[in-house]
């Protein structure tokens, strides 16, 4: 099928191009485009364009085309990888993941969607219940999280704020038996967000009411998307009460952001009480309470003694605002755990059940470069950085170690290692983070201002970083609040303002304490730190830039001991068009996914590797010096029988160790063949144990 491509559609793969020029790489990425071939490989890498069209190329038919086949049988697709992802899985019982990146509306989210689809679409032919059900919950977890956790930026129109990683389990059957979904670093700061979401779920604004209206100025599309979300979370198992209370609290966000305080009399008042009777009526809190904790704060004095401290006006609206965020951030974990409880492995019996294995799909927020830049870009920028070291670790790097240790020939092949821009991040005592942290936990009052003098004085001579020493180029930019990184995928200016509060991210522990009391089961349940007293509150908890590193970390581990299938996406223009090729973005983009050094070692390199014993167990039997023993010396000079034998010398080096195999086309040969020796074994076998007899 792939040749049957014709050449008018480009190279499918591009390790087949007649130079591995940047040029090249870009006319046959373009060509391809043009000719609506959004995917090209390079090798068992996909190359993602994003259409911005539906495509035809999703459908069942298409999916029975790609279901079993080896990857190089068919064009390039999404489906390709995740079958091969599954073989791996089921047939050699190995844990994968597929890692898909890209910028921000590059079609990342959109692929991890085609990919689960293709998933559920392959597995469990015989329709057995409680399997069915787990993939529809699989499959519906997605549209959850996606009202809960996306909103519209500049880049893209459905711009995934969260990060997510998720585990699906197999059973030794290849059927999903549960799985697992982490997410990362939702973004709370950004109040577009909830409102974008009210306004998604139709939530009415009268302020006593909650509900949905159906009716109303609500397009077709919005309905049937809010009835999708409730169809979701009903399939998910999510109690009208649970639901319920989703809505108060979303309804309380909503109502916190129209809240106002002034000033009477050197004291901070409520401006209108409606407003906090409704908010205490939703949070199931008494209405004193709720008003004392917005003007408020209790504080514990060195002497042990518990006050009560008046808020400044700035102060009640920055706890007004905190509150909302977190109820938002909250609310958005627990969802996500009742999901995990939902689909959460149960009563798995390895020795029962066989080995419990798992394919990981990996959807985060892409590299981000706005004309502002602040905390949370400065996180997703730090995530792509590791990624992207992920990548040169398991893709470049383990490559070109491999055939050193196994003496194969080898052409060096330069590529740039991030690990510098990693450090620069994350280092401890030194890195931008621990700066970060040391300024936050600072008593007293540590300004953005100084603390970029602090980063400028312990990073200034850093190749990748320029603070004070930027000169003020474009007449907008406060040169004097900026940081600039030189990103592996270019240089991005980051506004220090907000940088402090976002990292300590404090909540007045009176809010916490307020929403642990409340009559609603379900929001007492997202607060469990509100238990502790103003004077249990002494630890001082982690900033969100370290949890976030800590996630990262921690996600880049669960990653790198499975076997990596990748998905790089690229966004073709900055104008949602299906049609337009932007050749400078597009260079921009192929240069920092590191597309052609992939593909430089990918040519230059082996497909496949096998240990000898394995791979003489495997093909033995399609070799008749080495069936069924060989006599041999040793395996590696079987191994050279059977690949004698069948012509491929040109095709494969010797290893210390292991055979490596250069075409993939020369293993499916062999497969083919032992696949077509099997019935014959078998009767021979049979024969052989009836004489026994
Ligand atoms: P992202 O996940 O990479 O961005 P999305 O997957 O949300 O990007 O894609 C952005 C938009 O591009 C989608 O809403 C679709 O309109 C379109 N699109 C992407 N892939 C396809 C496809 N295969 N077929 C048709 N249209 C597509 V972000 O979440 O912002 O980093 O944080
Ligand atoms: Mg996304």
């Amino acid at each position: 099928m792939a040749e049957l491509e014709g050449l008018h559609f480009g190279k499918s793969d591009f390790v087949l191009l007649d130079e591995v020029t940047m040029e090249q790489f870009l006319e046959n990425l373009k060509l391809r485009f043009e000719e609506g071939r959004i995917y090209t490989f390079i090798g068992e890498v996909v190359v993602s364009v994003n259409p911005y069209r539906q495509m035809d190329i999703y459908g069942n038919d298409v999916i029975e085309a790609y279901r079993g086949r080896e990857l190089y049988e068919n064009p390039p697709h999404l489906y390709a990888v995740a079958d091969a992802a599954y073989k791996a899985m089921k047939r050699r019982a190995k844990d994968t993941c597929i890692v898909i990146s890209g910028e921000s509306g590059a079609g990342k989210t959109e692929a991890s969607k085609y990919i689960m689809q293709y998933i559920a679409a392959i597995t469990n032919p015989s329709q057995r219940q409680e399997v069915e059900s787990v993939k529809s919950v699989l499959l519906k977890s997605n549209c959850v999280l996606e009202a809960f956790g996306n909103a519209k930026t500049n880049r893209n129109d459905n711009s995934s704020r969260f990060g997510k990683y998720m585990d699906i389990n197999f059973n030794f059957n290849g059927d999903p038996t549960g799985g697992h979904i982490n997410n990362y670093l939702l973004e709370k700061v950004r109040g577009v967000c909830v409102c974008d979401l009210l306004k998604s779920l139709h939530l009415n604004k009268d302020p006593t009411d909650y509900t949905y209206t159906s009716q109303g100025a609500a397009s077709t599309d919005d309905r049937s998307h809010h009835r999708a979300v409730m169809s979701a979370l009903k399939v998910i198992g999510f109690s009208q009460e649970e639901i319920n209370s989703i809505y108060k609290i979303l309804a309380t966000i909503l109502h916190l952001g129209n809240l106002k305080f002034e000033n009477e009399a050197e004291n901070v008042q409520l401006v209108g009480g409606d407003l906090v009777m409704h908010i205490s009526e939703l949070t199931g809190t008494e209405v004193e309470s709720m008003r004392k904790a917005l003007l408020y704060r209790t504080v514990a004095t060195g002497g042990g003694e518990v006050i009560e401290k008046g808020h400044s006006e700035q102060e009640a609206s920055y706890g007004r605002e905190a509150l909302a965020k977190a109820l938002y951030e909250r609310l958005f974990g627990w969802i996500v755990g009742r999901i995990n409880s939902v689909i959460e492995v149960k009563n798995y019996n390895p020795a029962l059940h066989g080995k419990n294995t798992v394919i990981g799909v990996l959807d985060i927020y892409g590299f981000e470069i706005f004309d502002n830049n602040s905390f949370e870009q400065f996180c997703i920028n730090y995530c792509n950085e590791k990624l992207q070291q992920l990548f040169i670790e398991l893709i470049l790097r383990q490559e070109q170690d491999e055939y050193q240790r196994e003496g194969i020939t080898w052409q060096h092949i330069e590529y740039f290692n991030n690990q510098i821009i990693v450090d620069l991040v994350e280092q401890p005592h030194k890195g931008i983070i621990s700066i970060l942290d040391d300024a936050c936990l600072t008593v007293g009052k540590v300004t953005d201002s100084a603390c970029l003098d602090s980063m400028n004085d312990k990073l200034g001579h850093h190749p990748h970083f320029t603070s004070r020493k930027l000169t003020p180029t474009d007449k907008t930019m406060e040169f004097n609040r900026h940081f600039r990184i030189r990103h592996y995928a270019g240089d991005v200016m980051y506004s220090v303002e907000g940088f402090l509060d976002k990292n300590k991210d404090p909540l007045f522990q009176d809010f916490k304490r307020l929403m642990f009391n409340s009559s609603d089961p379900i929001l007492k349940e997202m607060w469990p730190d509100g238990k502790l007293s103003i004077t249990e509150v002494t630890k001082r908890p982690l900033t969100a830039a370290t949890l976030f590193k800590n996630s990262i970390i921690a996600l880049v581990d669960k990653l790198a001991c499975k076997e990596p299938y990748y998905v790089r996406c690229v966004k073709p223009n900055e104008v949602k068009s299906p049609m337009l090729f932007d050749d400078a973005r597009c260079q921009h983009q192929v240069a920092y996914l590191g597309l052609l050094e992939n593909v430089h070692v990918r040519r230059a390199g082996f497909a496949y590797r096998q240990p000898y014993d394995r791979f003489l167990q495997r093909y033995k039997m399609t070799c008749e010096y080495t069936w069924p023993n060989h006599l041999m010396g040793s395996d590696r000079e079987a191994v050279e029988a059977i690949v004698l034998q069948h012509n491929f010398e040109g095709d494969v080096a010797y290893g210390h160790t292991k055979l490596f195999v250069r075409t993939p086309r020369t293993l499916f040969t062999l497969e083919q063949e032992r696949t077509a020796l099997i019935p014959i074994l078998v009767l021979f076998l049979q024969k052989v144990w009836r004489g026994a007899l």
